[in-house]
């Protein structure tokens, strides 16, 4: 069955045509006007409206098993919620347990993700380090397609990557063509800042944010940054919360280095007002790491967005319900730490960046899409509407509005961080792997329609050690 997408016009990253799409086989095989199209095409009529890149997530947390507990959506849900906000594809994490081989955690993931309705790919976190920890980065790059491996410089006891950890996997990332990534927050301070905020008392969720203040996320930053020019390898940070972390990304990219910063739709929306609301429930539904900031780091951000020091938007989806954050009543450090967001990242990106004027409609397929495909090497495969592209495509209609809430929203979760928001556009139609997978208000979804997407190692670069080597390295003396 072919597709025939008629009327509307095509948003890139690069430019704006008004231009009809053609799919066939799970691709684009068209785009422009006058097509030759069979008779029997199912056609979508998307006059007045937008067809772009289908939002990619390069940050979520499906069936995550976090803090005692699992988190409630699963790869099926998630990526249904996704597909139901305009998102079709999504890369999670692999987070094996410290000593466990990452190949073990990575099938096992695998095996979760099976059921996942739209495509999906994985960043393989690194939380220890030995010999096998070194060859099974190897066999991820070059036999798994993963491009990425992620740090956790927060959570001590748990998955923190010390500074010994974060040496040796940034080295072999190098080696092997790989992206270092990291959440950056000093875990330290943070385990510190806890103990202390128990022992006053404070043991609610208003010391949720008082336990991670914004100089412990630019300490992590900076750390992580010219750990990252020392050796000489790419470097994204996820989720950037503060001004602190932008500044250190805006120096180290002002100064040549490749890194590459996210935000996350709820830290350019929400303030940490929200941990002082009266009710446990809901200030515990809003912890998640790092917490929501003050309105001075959301400004910085939006700039940071505008001006292209932050290239990408995520979630960081991980959901936990209010039992699972009971877990935390007498103590903060115990609320599960996540919040949910995949389904509504494009119609708040879309509502409160292209709406006001912040970004235009092509920074805004860049952001949700076409950049996360470029950092992570699989443009022009997806993020882009062109003839051979995967047929992943959002018909995005800007007149359509809704008012978000827990009560109505698709997401495996009894909260919703944005609830009561009302935006304006939002996806008529979602397409994955060529197939009409949503269409107003409903999922036609099928268990494991999704695929695993490999993602290629980048070419190595010059080692920096390398070059600091050569640049020092004594000239004989000829006697
Ligand atoms: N932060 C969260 O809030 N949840 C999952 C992991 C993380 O780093
Ligand atoms: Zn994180
Ligand atoms: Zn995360």
């Amino acid at each position: 069955m072919s597709l025939f997408i008629r009327g509307g016009t095509v948003i890139n990253a690069d430019g704006s045509e008004r231009a009809d799409v053609y799919i066939e086989g799970g691709l684009i095989k068209a785009v422009g006007q006058d097509l030759d199209v069979p008779s029997d095409a199912e056609v979508i009529d998307a006059h007045g409206q937008y067809v772009m890149p289908g939002g990619i997530d390069p940050h979520t947390h499906m069936q995550l098993p976090f803090m005692g507990t699992v988190a409630t959506e699963d790869f099926f849900t998630g990526t249904a919620a996704a597909l139901a906000g305009g998102t079709t594809m999504i890369i999670d994490f692999v987070i094996p347990n410290p000593q466990q081989p990452l190949m073990e955690a990575y099938q096992i993931w695998r095996g979760w993700a099976e059921k996942a309705c739209s495509d999906y790919s994985f960043h393989v976190a690194v939380t220890w380090w030995d010999d096998s920890v070194n060859v099974d980065m190897g066999r991820l790059v070059r036999d798994e397609g993963v491009n990425s491996f992620k740090h956790f410089m927060a959570y001590k006891g748990a998955i923190m990557a010390d500074d010994e950890i974060l040496y040796n996997s940034f080295t072999r990332a190098l080696e092997l063509g790989a992206m270092a990534t990291v959440h950056a927050e000093n875990g330290e301070m943070v385990f510190q800042l806890q103990q202390k905020l128990l022992a006053t008392g404070m043991t609610g969720p208003e010391a949720h944010p008082l336990s991670r203040p914004p100089a412990a996320e630019g300490e992590a930053a900076n750390r992580a940054i010219r750990l990252a020019e020392i050796i000489g390898v790419p470097l994204y940070i996820v989720h950037v919360s503060t001004k602190d972390a932008l500044d250190e990304i805006i120096r180290a990219r002002g100064n040549g280095q490749r890194v590459f910063g996210e935000a996350l739709a709820g830290h350019l929306l929400i303030d940490d007002s929200v941990y002082r609301h009266p009710d446990f429930e809901t200030a515990a539904a809003y912890v998640m790491s790092p917490p929501f900031r003050s309105k001075e780091h959301q400004t910085a951000l939006w700039k940071g967005l505008q001006s292209g020091s932050l290239q990408t938007t995520a979630t960081d989806h991980c959901c936990f319900c209010a039992d699972q954050k009971a877990a935390g009543r007498d103590d903060f450090t115990l609320i599960p730490n996540g919040t949910a967001g995949v389904e509504d990242r494009l119609s708040i990106l879309w509502t409160h960046g292209v709406g006001t004027g912040k970004l235009t409609r092509e920074e805004f397929v860049a952001v949700t899409s076409a950049n996360t495909a470029k950092i992570f090497n699989i443009y022009p495969r997806k993020g882009v509407i062109r003839a051979g592209a995967d047929a992943d495509i959002v018909v995005w209609d800007p007149a359509a509005s809704k008012t978000i809430s827990a009560k109505t929203h698709k997401q495996n979760i009894d909260f919703n961080i944005f609830e009561g928001m009302t935006v304006t556009g939002l996806a008529s139609h979602t397409i994955s792997g060529g197939k009409l997978r949503y269409k107003e208000g409903e999922l036609m979804v099928e268990k494991g329609s999704g695929s695993y997407v490999k993602r290629p190692a980048f070419q190595p670069m010059f080692n920096a050690l390398e070059k600091i080597a050569v640049a020092n390295k004594p000239t004989p003396v000829k006697r």
